[in-house]
């Protein structure tokens, strides 16, 4: 690793501290150098607030440095000014930039605005990286769907499930605080009707600081009623996808969608509404069916040491394994689908 790409991992890690934080904006770290020292550092808070480069350089003298940032800074108006003017602003000397940004609105045009004023510009530094930290926003844009990470426990004989499809107790508690620690990280996390039902999750977040997720569930016939449905609990938004009725009750929105192609209809209907990632917590079917039409992009696995006499059987996908984690006597494998 040469010493840009060393301090522009400082910048992806600046970065990554804005996880669950700035959706459905980028993750985005700054690092300012200069005479071989950094002197200035920032990152993309809160969503609608001051981008990283604003906060890494606003209060140093920036003159003559060179910026690394791990996207591509932007040329419009937005919810605030563009980055461009304010770099171009602070004469700055050089930008070194992992990624290019997919939103069309700037897409290659906040580095043109950089070289005609005169600012040298290097590319794609620790590129792969910095997509692969900003996956969710490069699916959102690039594919017009979130990205989906598939999730879910099995015990050591294969079920998800006992017969009554609950499942609550396969993983054990380190794992299943993991899984809170998740959802603060996603736009949104998605079960079918069986597990809304039968196990009747909350869905929240409530075992870990952060936001909850919009909740969602898969009711095709819009069978879902009960008063005692967690999911319709005022904890958190929920949205009700369906092929039968469109309402709105407080926080439950009740959206239709043609039957066929429901999922691809669903997707369609997430990227509209801006939400660019789902965590799919099951059951089997609905796992089933991203598995099936090839939609999802990362698949966490926790394989436990329980047994289960009859159950609901654990779905099965192809995918690379990219963590390997021991949590005390359960196995995290997380799948990356290189298919999509
Ligand atoms: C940057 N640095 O830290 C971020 C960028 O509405 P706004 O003004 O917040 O703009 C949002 C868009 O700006 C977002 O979709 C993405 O293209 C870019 N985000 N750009 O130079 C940053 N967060
Ligand atoms: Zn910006």
């Amino acid at each position: 690793m040469n010493d840009f790409e060393k301090i522009m991992i400082r910048g992806i890690q600046l970065a990554e501290l804005g996880l669950g934080k700035v959706s459905p904006n980028p993750l985005v770290g700054c690092v300012v150098m200069k005479d071989d020292k950094i002197i200035g550092e920032g990152w993309h808070k809160v969503y609608g607030e001051s981008h990283a480069e604003v906060n890494a350089l606003k209060n140093i003298d920036a003159e003559g440095s060179t910026v690394f940032v791990t996207l591509e800074p932007c040329s419009h108006f937005g919810k605030t000014p563009p980055c461009t003017d304010f770099l171009i602003q602070k004469k700055v000397k050089k930008v070194l930039i992992a990624s290019l940004d997919p939103n069309p609105l700037i897409n290659g045009r906040g580095i043109q605005k950089l070289k005609d004023a005169g600012i040298e510009i290097e590319m794609n530094c620790l590129e792969k990286e910095a997509k692969w930290m900003n996956r969710r926003f490069f699916t959102f844009f690039n594919k017009q769907r979130p990205y989906i990470i598939l999730k879910w426990a099995q015990t050591f004989n294969g079920s998800i499930a006992d017969k009554n499809f609950r499942s609550q107790w396969i993983s054990n508690k380190y794992s299943r605080k993991i899984v809170h620690k998740w959802r603060t990280e996603e736009d949104a996390v998605l079960v079918g009707y069986n597990t809304a039902l039968y196990d009747n999750p909350l869905l929240t977040a409530r075992d870990w600081e952060g936001r909850n997720p919009t909740r969602i569930v898969l009711d095709e016939y819009n069978a879902l009623s009960d008063a005692n449905i967690h999911i319709f609990n005022t904890d958190a938004n929920t949205l009700i996808f369906n092929s039968i009725i469109e309402k709105e009750i407080k926080n439950c929105r009740w959206i239709r969608l043609e039957k066929e192609y429901f999922i691809e209809n669903l997707l369609k209907t997430l990227h509209t509404l801006h939400i660019q990632s789902v965590l799919v917590e099951g059951g089997s079917k609905t796992l089933s069916k991203f598995i099936h039409k090839n939609i999802w992009d990362e698949a966490r696995v926790f394989y436990c040491s329980q047994k289960m006499d009859i159950g609901v059987a654990a779905p099965s996908l192809n995918g690379d394994i990219i963590q390997n984690d021991s949590i005390f006597d359960d196995t995290l494998l997380v799948y990356k689908n290189n298919e999509v």
